[in-house]
């Protein structure tokens, strides 16, 4: 039950680009977990270290690797594999930044859950369960499926268009999880029959998320479609619809405007276009990022007006960050989380942040990033601490599915009745 030792390689994610994956040896097993990155990041987010050379448009990541296996790797050597917390403080000090800059968040993070899902093999119990236990829960057949919001039209960011709003999401509502990606998938195809037919061919590309990605620029529109999509599949009571805006990615910080629909919006501008929308589309009930992470004025009073209507989602107004969800808590700037271990880089501090979050009746969503690989950590993690929701993306790529496909596997094979 000791680390043997610890090795780092490189493997590419969804979009191409350099990550790691770090391997942990034990004494049965070697087990390697891969580690995802985000395109639209939060400015407060821990600091993934990429070499900024020439390769990759200066996203290598030969220096996080350097960090794995010449200095935090042989550090760790001989620790006891469950001793979670302390090995997680232990490259916390060894970094000894406040925002992990010094040997990255990339490398630290990917140490950290390679042990948890070591653990986890050599106790022989589901990497679930492990994340349970070390959140002092046990999961059982009882324990509910975390709600997907599933991005179906990607926008900002994510996607060579003009459309502002970075993620246009649907909501199952059923309580099984396989029912829910079900629903989901048909409604993903719905929605292809209905784009190729109105806007040809060209409109079913898809974005970084598997969503789609048509030519179009007015999120109304957006919300239209879907809202045709789930109605054709005979699925309008059992779906509701969610956005994240993304707000940092159209805020021009120098005008201080959003920009959205080839319109620019003063804030108190866009709280009404905010307002417009959800007259008109009473399916929506969850908003994440809706202004830029400074804005904090209008997010306490966008949280005041519908905070009882919706999940509102601090994302990059939060990163995962213990101090600035207390901040969000106590000033009440919105009213769920969204959890993202890459934000903050280690499990302990996730779960930290899970529980902080929790304990003040706030809906936590665990979320993946847009540069993802084929690895289902995250689905384990949102399970084993019972999440609300999760964000994996759309039901289509698989780097989008191994996340739904594992939570599918855990419904029907592992917790099987
Ligand atoms: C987000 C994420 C994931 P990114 O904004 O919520 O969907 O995007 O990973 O690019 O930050
Ligand atoms: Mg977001």
């Amino acid at each position: 039950m000791h680390i043997k030792k610890i090795k780092a390689i490189k493997v590419f994610d969804s979009r191409g680009i350099p990550t790691l994956k770090t391997f942990v040896y034990t004494d049965n097993y070697i087990t390697g977990v891969s580690i995802p990155s985000g395109t639209s990041a939060g400015k407060k987010e821990a600091v993934e270290l990429r070499d900024k050379s020439k390769a990759f448009f200066g996203k290598d990541v030969t220096k996080a690797i350097d960090n794995v296996n010449k200095i935090i790797g042989p550090r760790l050597v001989g620790e006891f594999l469950l001793d979670q917390t302390r090995i997680d403080n232990l490259m916390i000090e060894l970094d000894a930044t406040s925002n992990k800059s010094r040997l990255g968040s990339n490398a630290i993070l990917s140490i950290s859950a390679a042990i948890c899902k070591a653990a986890s093999k050599e106790l022989d119990v589901p990497l679930y369960q492990y994340i349970a236990r070390l959140n002092n829960k046990k999961i059982d057949k009882k324990t509910n499926f975390p709600k997907p919001e599933l991005n179906i039209i990607n926008g900002g960011e994510h996607a060579g268009t003009d459309l502002a709003f970075q993620e246009f999401q649907i909501l199952p509502n059923k309580n099984k999880i396989s029912q829910n990606i079900s629903m989901s998938a048909e409604i993903y195809l719905q929605l292809k029959e209905i784009l190729s037919k109105k806007y040809g061919k060209s409109s079913i590309n898809v974005g970084y998320e598997g969503g789609f990605a048509p030519n179009i620029t007015d999120p109304k529109i957006a919300l239209d479609l879907m809202e045709q999509a789930i109605k054709k599949s005979g699925y309008s009571k059992d779906v509701f619809l969610g956005l994240d805006c993304a707000a940092n990615s159209f805020y021009n910080e120098k005008s201080k405007k959003y920009f959205v629909n080839n319109k620019n919006y003063s804030s108190s501008q866009l709280m009404e276009y905010y307002a417009d929308l959800l007259k008109s589309y009473k399916q929506l009930k969850s908003i994440e990022d809706p202004f830029f992470e400074e804005d904090k004025n209008s997010w306490k009073e966008f949280t005041k007006k519908y905070s009882s209507k919706m999940n509102i989602i601090g994302d990059d107004l939060l990163v995962t960050n213990p101090k600035l969800i207390k901040e969000g808590i106590d000033k009440k700037y919105c009213n769920s989380l969204l959890l993202k271990p890459n934000q903050i880089g280690t499990i302990t501090e996730t779960i930290k942040s899970f529980n902080l979050a929790r304990d003040n009746g706030w809906k936590v969503v665990v979320s993946h990033r847009s540069g993802e690989t084929e690895d289902s950590f995250i689905s384990d993690l949102a399970f084993g601490l019972n999440s609300d929701y999760i964000k994996f993306g759309a039901p289509a790529r698989s780097d989008r599915n191994s996340k739904y496909n594992r939570l599918l596997e855990i419904e029907g094979v592992y917790l099987e009745e």
